[in-house]
């Protein structure tokens, strides 16, 4: 239909119980950011394997894109095409446009597989022996890239200027750690983090997964 807005899919239910933990949360942010309507489409796990999404997303994952007759996965890719198509989450400035991408590369390249290495290990690996003994090692890794990217934000509100795709990107990645107990060392990652989810993008963003969790839960 012409002029349709995007759709995008999200967890049916999703495992983090409406804590925007899920990778839907950064493309529905960047969409309230530039300020593009969008549907979203949801889907069971089950269904996520199935033919129909599988020809979207070759992982089975959320989340896709589709718009027209463009169909995008990766959380990244997609980001960064709205990023590109809209104003509002790239700088004009060339360097300035290059140097937010780099971030947003750094927040998935660099920062979160570690993330999300430490988190996978405590959901499915917790009751397995060698657990405990590789925790450390975990939180180290963790520790390594938050001790990295604190002292390179130091006092400034954003990594690069204004308010880019790469921040949106990087806090969306560090708040997977809410809870773990390893943010609280940096206190400017906090307050980092904190600015992002003050952004009444983000909120509107966070709102609308919740509800898609509270009326799952209704069910
Ligand atoms: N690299 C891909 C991207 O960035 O888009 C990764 C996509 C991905 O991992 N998607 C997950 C998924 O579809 C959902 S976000 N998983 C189902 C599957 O692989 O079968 C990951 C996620 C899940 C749950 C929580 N949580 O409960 O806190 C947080 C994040």
């Amino acid at each position: 239909m012409p002029g349709a807005a995007p759709t995008i899919t999200a967890f049916e239910s999703s495992p983090d119980r409406g804590r925007g933990l899920a990778r839907d949360m950064r493309v529905r942010w960047a969409f309230e950011e530039v300020g593009q309507p969008y549907e979203v489409r949801l889907v069971s796990f089950k269904a996520m394997k199935e033919p129909a999404h599988l020809g979207l997303h070759p992982f089975g994952q959320i989340p896709t894109y589709e718009d027209g007759d463009l169909a995008l996965f990766e959380s990244g890719a997609i980001v960064f095409h709205i990023a590109e198509r809209h104003a509002g989450l790239l700088p004009d400035d060339a360097n300035a446009r290059a140097r937010a991408i780099t971030w947003m590369f750094a927040a998935l390249s660099t920062v979160e597989p570690p993330i999300v290495e430490r988190s996978m290990a405590t959901l499915v690996e917790r009751d397995q022996p060698w657990f405990e003994k590789r925790l450390p090692l975990l939180d180290d890794r963790v520790r390594g890239r938050l001790g990295e990217l604190s002292s390179r934000l130091g006092d400034a509100d954003w990594l690069d200027g204004e308010f880019s795709a790469g921040d949106l990107m990087m806090v969306t990645v560090l708040r997977r750690l809410e809870g773990s107990g390893l943010l609280e060392q940096y206190p400017n990652l906090m307050a980092y983090i904190a600015r992002g989810e003050a952004r009444p993008a983000y909120k509107r963003a966070f709102e609308a997964q919740l509800a898609v969790f509270t009326a799952a839960s209704r069910v």
